[in-house]
């Protein structure tokens, strides 16, 4: 879900900045993955906390460094690429020494992520929320060399280190909770979040007045969500609240609801208007940029005609053989015209709109994708297809050629000589029959137009066939012939079927 930078002049790390030192309040919205992530951005959210506990959860294990480093990482940069508001990653404990420290910042300024969060608890950490968990603290010295190590790393100075104490979370009071705040922020922390699972905002209201205002606060209410309003936040001098788990358990609830329909009715359809619609996936995964992408950079296959001759012919190509269909699309036959049984007439009338590489055959017909590429392999003007497995002297369309179909790999190259009666006459057994397929290439559209042009004033031109035009041809024109043992077969499903031992076989 690659997206482009919105229309602005600040970098995102730069956006957080001034999210985090607003004086008004602002709001960072939880996100997990790149989806989440987008909904976020979506729903209007000015950056996202990328959560530890939600990123953990929707890969179904603990809060409790149970994901390494590295997908939180990973996760991170997801979500970086699907959105473009700024991102705080919630980087629990540092996930080791300053070193790891160091290491974790390296890998997020090049990954787009705007700032990390540190706590100031031991490693491996345990979700603030969890009842009767121990929650021991870590070192106040060794945590700020983690800070100082966090400011060292970072390239990019606008990049946001927050300090996280977790000293309420420990049980401690508010005298310890600011010696700590202090020393984070004397060692360049740019913010400090004080965290506390208290139900009402109490413990961040006496930090809050202690801490006068001396560096951007920023605060988790989940627990005391109730008691958070617009005038608790401005008097405690608030710059940003996290909204730390919202869309992962909003998305449980969801899915929780949809799994016990589907289960208890054995169906879905009575989910259907309820869930979202697989166009929404596509719009947040940015598919119409992928197609967009692939129109500009794809190359273009040379765009192909293939003209269904015949009185019968069914809706094509919806009528036709999925597989046929696809063999001819992939090979650049995109445009299907239609002709009927006069196909002179039919063809004068199409002469504008046939592409250079044009394939006319009988609209039942399919050829295997091997003759195909062989016919459209031909440099020849005109090519045709003989049957060299139905031979028979007597029939309208019996060929006779400049040699006989050898099978071999690479044969030599032959030519038609004539259709329906041999060459200068006699009774020679024909080398096969012609199957209807003729492909037009560079001259051979303009030929076909001359010969018609010729025929055009003798008496019955309207009842002239394509194999009429092909004979008229052979007075003045080289055929090169595509030689076939069967292999093919009728281009519809029905058809299939019933021809599949007679031709598709042989
Ligand atoms: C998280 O979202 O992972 C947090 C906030 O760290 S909390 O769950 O409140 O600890
Ligand atoms: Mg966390």
């Amino acid at each position: 879900m690659p997206r482009s930078p919105r229309q602005t002049a600040l970098s995102r790390t730069r956006m957080m900045r001034v999210l985090l030192e607003s004086p008004e309040p602002e709001f960072l919205l939880e996100a997990h993955n790149g989806l989440s992530a987008r909904i976020a951005e979506d729903s209007g959210a000015r950056g996202i906390w990328a959560s530890g506990l939600a990123i953990s959860a929707q890969y179904g294990v603990r809060d409790s460094n149970e994901v390494s480093w590295t997908q939180v990482v990973d996760m991170a940069e997801f979500m970086a690429d699907a959105t473009t508001v700024p991102i705080l990653l919630d980087g629990d404990t540092g996930f080791g020494n300053f070193n790891n420290v160091r290491r974790l910042v390296r890998k997020l300024e090049p990954r787009g992520i705007s700032g990390v969060c540190l706590e100031d608890k031991c490693f491996p950490k345990t979700n603030s929320f969890v009842r009767g968990a121990r929650q021991p603290l870590a070192d106040v010295d060794e945590f700020c060399g983690k800070i100082r190590a966090a400011c060292d790393a970072r390239h990019d100075p606008d990049f946001c280190i927050v300090a996280r104490t977790e000293a309420f979370i420990a049980g401690w009071d508010v005298t310890e909770a600011l010696r700590r705040a202090e020393r984070y922020h004397r060692a360049g922390a740019d913010a400090i979040l004080i965290h506390s699972k208290h139900p009402e905002a109490r413990e961040i209201r006496q930090f809050a007045e202690a801490w006068r205002r001396r560096g951007p606060l920023v605060i988790v209410p989940t627990t005391y969500a109730t008691d958070v309003s617009a005038a608790m936040l401005s008097e405690c001098g608030i710059n940003l609240v996290i909204w730390a788990n919202h869309l992962v358990r909003a998305s449980v609830t969801a899915m929780q609801a949809a799994a016990e329909r589907i289960i208890s009715t054995g169906s879905v359809t009575s989910i259907e208007h309820d869930i979202a619609p697989i166009d929404e996936l596509f719009r947040l995964q940015a598919v119409d940029e992928l197609q967009r992408a692939r129109q500009r950079y794809e190359p273009t296959p040379h765009r192909r005609t293939v003209i269904a001759v015949g009185p019968d012919t069914p809706a094509l190509p919806d009528g036709w053989d999925p597989r046929w269909r696809d063999v001819l699309r992939q090979r650049g036959f995109t445009q299907v015209l239609r002709a009927g049984d006069n196909a002179a007439l039919f063809l004068d009338s199409l002469r504008d709109d046939l592409t250079p590489d044009t394939l006319l055959l009988p609209a039942s017909l399919a050829i295997s994708a091997a003759v195909l590429d062989e016919l459209t392999a031909s440099d020849a003007p005109l090519t045709v297809v003989i049957d060299s497995a139905a031979a028979g002297a007597d029939a309208a369309d019996a060929a006779w050629c400049t040699g006989p179909d050898t099978g071999a790999a690479f044969p030599a190259t032959v030519e038609l000589r004539g259709l329906g009666t041999p060459p200068g006459g006699g009774c020679r057994a024909a080398h096969g029959r012609w199957i209807g397929a003729l492909m037009l290439r560079h001259a051979g559209r303009r030929w076909l137009a001359d010969a018609l042009d010729e025929l055009r004033p003798a008496p019955g031109f309207g009842q002239r066939t394509l194999a009429d035009l092909l004979t008229h041809l052979l007075a003045s024109r080289r055929v090169r012939v595509v030689y076939t043992h069967g292999r093919w077969s009728t281009a519809t499903p029905a058809g299939r079927a019933a021809r599949s031992d007679a031709a598709m076989s042989s």
